[in-house]
């Protein structure tokens, strides 16, 4: 896509998206899976392993094997150079084994493949989630158990939780299988059926075999009520809040980006993928990349509840779910603005055929009456000065649903050059079925808030770890971390006793930038140590944190050995094009052998390297009332800004909009 009306809209964002009508020769090196590609991945493989009643094959994962960096920028350079073998990486579980296989889609072969015998598995399809979740319905022990309750069967919805790994006891006898607990809600009017859980019942399935192989039915606790907790506009009961006016974002003249085919990866692991964002220098005539590749890594969602069927609940949603997998239809003008554009995104159902996910993205100029920069000058006497400039900005939306938690992620992109990533929560918290209906009643740790009768919102927290390749103005890059400390003035000619200065230093190895951040002032750059502005600065874009929330669960603690990418909120490595799941590549299960933690230890030499920006931004979340029955987005996020980039103020000579448009 190419954001460049005129020369003032300064970002290039070349995002690629599937484009159908690309002919094979012309497809950019990035861009996502096509259904026909996958269709073509899907005969491949089940020619190369014939699916029977002894043989089983499911497609976990499929995605774009990319080509190596250096490929793709001399494809930039040179267009009209022949296309780089187009790839896919595919994950399949064939016989109760985790198979890697690369299939050449130039070549129409699978160019190398291995069994994985490691720990952990590979990502949940919607297929084992929906025929595991069925599975309660048929089994006698769970029947008799919802009976028991009063409860009506046909009002049942029940979810597969993942179990995690909590050390190596579990593991006596070597007896490893693909597992996941289902646990279920009552819905008998309402369709806000996490807050309606029945507590008590737990069932384990083997996935690989889809079939119950543990059943629990512990305690009885009443499940909370469904008065209140409706959230559909259509069935809520009044008084309403009085509407407001109406209110819209009009550009008469429409957009001023264009969309011309390339736009947003999307993978059903990551999510959406922004890929080569540049950025066009006016003063240089030229585009300037600034970010290769960034996408969220892994999320890490763990629950404070000690309760048997809770103590579990410690989710990695990208790696055990899919970021993209998740990823939700969008509703125009409600989830995004009127002038927004849409566009769909495909994944690989687990028997390999193309699913579309309708509407996935949406794109869209920001106004939302915000200032650029400004001045008024009113110091001249006689005579007063005043400029101001509208900030707008391009956003990239996608929202991702883990059934109770929706996600909201932006990407936008700043006139200045900024790039600022936000994420929303809203959508449900998870509540416990309790007895209590008043907090009075407690005298027990319950592991969270009362927010309803018999409903308890547990404690949790969020933390989204970001893979940003940052490649400013070039890939060979360095991490620079400035602390600004305290100077103690012991000049008696000085009316000053304190002041501040710079304390700047190069990371030599991976060991220099591990950060936790929050304890003193910090700033995080990446610079180009081979370019320089004119004043002799180096090229650089810094990273700016937004609220900084940090681990507290302890580091021996299982799921914080296998969250162990979250120990810090700044690390930087050594590209490494396989190094890209801070989780691991299986995160399911995972013992915590493949994350980030791990790929940092090697402690590399990172100066003047290809280098790579992790950022974990996360929330503890304390519940509250307002979260019931449906949550207020919570927003939080960072922003990669410009520093020492440019030669001056990159928008000084952005115009303001045609005509002032004043309804
Ligand atoms: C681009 O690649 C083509 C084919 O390899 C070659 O003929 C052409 O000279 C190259 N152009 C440039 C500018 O390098
Ligand atoms: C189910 O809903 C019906 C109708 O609202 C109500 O009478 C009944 O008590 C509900 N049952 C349970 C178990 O909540
Ligand atoms: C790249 O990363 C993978 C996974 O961590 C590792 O096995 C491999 O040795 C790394 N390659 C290099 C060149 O460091
Ligand atoms: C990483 O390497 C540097 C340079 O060789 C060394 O000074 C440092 O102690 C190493 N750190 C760790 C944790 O091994
Ligand atoms: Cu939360």
């Amino acid at each position: 896509m190419a954001a460049a009306p005129s020369q003032t809209i300064l970002f290039i964002i070349l995002l690629h998206i599937f484009y159908i009508f690309v002919p094979s020769h012309q497809y950019h090196p990035l861009d996502s899976l096509t259904p026909s590609e996958f269709s073509q991945i899907r005969s491949i493989v089940t020619k190369a392993y014939p699916e029977s009643s002894t043989h089983k094959l499911t497609f976990q994962y499929v995605g774009l094997e990319e080509p190596s960096k250096q490929t793709v920028i001399s494809w930039l350079k040179n267009e009209t150079t022949t296309n780089p073998p187009r790839q896919a990486f595919v994950i399949a579980r064939i016989d109760h084994q985790t198979h890697e296989l690369i299939v050449d889609l130039s070549l129409q072969e699978i160019a190398s493949k291995r069994i994985y015998s490691g720990y952990g598995y590979p990502m949940f399809t919607f297929e084992d989630q929906e025929n595991a979740d069925k599975l309660a319905f048929t089994y006698p022990p769970f029947v008799a158990s919802i009976r028991r309750r009063g409860l009506k069967l046909e009002e049942v919805v029940c979810e597969s939780f993942s179990v995690g790994w909590y050390g190596a006891e579990e593991e006596e006898g070597k007896n490893k299988k693909r597992i996941v607990k289902v646990m279920c809600y009552y819905m008998n009017g309402t369709v806000n059926l996490f807050m309606r859980p029945i507590e008590g019942i737990s069932m384990t399935v083997d996935l690989d075999e889809m079939k119950i192989i543990g059943f629990q039915d512990r305690v009885t606790v009443p499940v909370p009520k469904a008065d209140e907790t409706e959230f559909r506009e259509s069935k809520i009961k009044p008084p309403f809040r009085q509407s407001l006016k109406a209110i819209t974002v009009v550009q008469p003249d429409g957009p001023s980006f264009t969309i011309d085919g390339h736009m947003i990866s999307f993978d059903v692991r990551a999510g959406m993928i922004i890929s080569l964002a540049s950025i066009y220098d006016l003063e240089k005539q030229q585009s300037r990349r600034v970010l290769y590749k960034g996408h969220v890594s892994e999320m890490f969602v763990p629950y404070m509840d000690l309760t048997e069927e809770w103590q579990r609940r410690t989710f990695f949603d990208a790696g055990e779910y899919g970021y993209g997998l998740c990823s939700m239809t969008l509703e125009p003008l409600r989830d995004c603005p009127p002038n927004a554009v849409f566009m769909d995104a495909y994944f690989s159902k687990q028997d390999g055929m193309p699913r579309k996910i309708p509407k996935a993205f949406c794109i869209f100029e920001r106004y939302a009456g915000d200032i650029m920069w400004r001045h008024t000058e009113a110091t001249i006497p006689g005579k007063t000065v005043r400029e101001v400039r509208q900030d707008v900005s391009l956003v990239v939306r996608t929202v991702s649903t883990f059934g109770n938690y929706d996600y909201v992620n932006d990407w936008e992109f700043k006139q200045s050059g900024s790039i600022k990533v936000t994420v929303g929560l809203t959508g449900m918290v998870q509540v416990r079925g309790t007895t209590y209906t008043h907090k009075d009643h407690m005298e027990e740790d319950v592991y969270g808030t009362l927010v309803a009768e018999n409903s308890i919102a547990i404690h949790h927290d969020h933390f989204l770890t970001y893979r940003l390749d940052l490649d400013v103005d070039g890939d060979a890059n360095s991490f620079v971390r400035s602390k600004l400390r305290t100077t103690r003035v012991n000049d008696r000619r000085s009316s000053r006793k304190s002041y501040w200065t710079v304390d700047s230093k190069t990371a030599k190895t991976e060991s220099d930038a591990r950060i936790k951040l929050g304890s003193e002032p910090a700033e995080l750059l990446f610079v180009n140590p081979n370019k320089k502005t004119k004043m002799g600065n180096l090229i650089g874009y810094r990273l700016i944190p937004e609220g900084v929330t940090g681990a507290l669960l302890s580091s021996d603690d299982h799921p914080q050995i296998r969250a162990a990418f979250t120990n810090y909120n700044v690390w930087v490595t050594a590209y490494n094009k396989s190094e890209k799941w801070a989780g691991g590549l299986y995160a399911d299960q995972s013992h915590g052998d493949d994350t980030l933690a791990v790929w940092s230890n090697r402690n590399r030499s990172i100066e003047n390297k290809d280098i790579v920006l992790w950022y974990t931004l996360g929330f503890h979340h304390v519940p509250y009332q307002e979260d019931f029955p449906v949550m207020p987005t919570l927003n939080g996020g960072f922003e990669l800004r410009p520093s020492n980039f440019f030669e001056s103020n990159p928008v000084l000579k952005v115009k303001q909009p045609k005509e002032e448009y004043s309804p």
